[in-house]
């Protein structure tokens, strides 16, 4: 079992989405261990960004992830961050694959809906800046009917 870190971004809250993408995750058989909306200080967007700091559309990406509340969220599962990654879609919604969610449902990469961690090392940082106090342990009384 893996836990990766998911968020709404801004764009995705203004456009009603919230529903459409959890619902995504939970019918995939993902479980929630964790959920917070809030608006994200210019201080935790540089820290979430961080590996993109040098980046000509850095200051971009920061003024919007903080122009508004997101949906922070830990979702967990087998393979849970690569499992997310092909849901979300290629990070340019035009090339991202119909099906996915960046596919569906955006068309620019910066308005692109949903940021999900990319490897085992950013979730755990991730995880670690959203979720400080850490996550929800509880048992999915569905998981044999989605895991052999
Ligand atoms: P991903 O969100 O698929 O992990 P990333 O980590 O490379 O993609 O980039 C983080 C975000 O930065 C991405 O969701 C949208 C924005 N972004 C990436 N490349 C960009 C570009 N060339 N121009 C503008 N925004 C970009
Ligand atoms: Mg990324």
């Amino acid at each position: 079992m893996e836990t990766t870190y998911v968020m709404i971004k801004p764009d995705g809250v203004q456009r009603g989405l919230v529903g459409e993408v959890i619902g995504r995750l939970e019918a995939k058989g993902l479980r929630l261990d964790a959920l917070h909306f809030r608006t994200p200080s210019e201080e935790m967007a540089k820290q979430h960004y961080g590996v993109h700091s040098e980046r000509p559309f850095f200051s971009k990406l920061v003024n919007f992830i903080t122009s508004g509340p997101v949906v922070a969220m830990a979702w967990t599962g087998k393979d849970a961050i690569s499992v997310v990654r092909t849901l979300v879609g290629g990070t340019n919604p035009v090339e991202a694959k119909p099906g996915t969610i960046r596919g569906d449902l955006a068309i620019d990469v910066g308005r692109n809906v949903i940021h999900a961690s990319d490897g085992p090392e950013t979730a755990e940082y991730e995880l670690g800046l959203w979720f400080p106090e850490g996550v929800v342990t509880w048992t999915q009384t569905r998981t044999n009917h989605i895991y052999e």
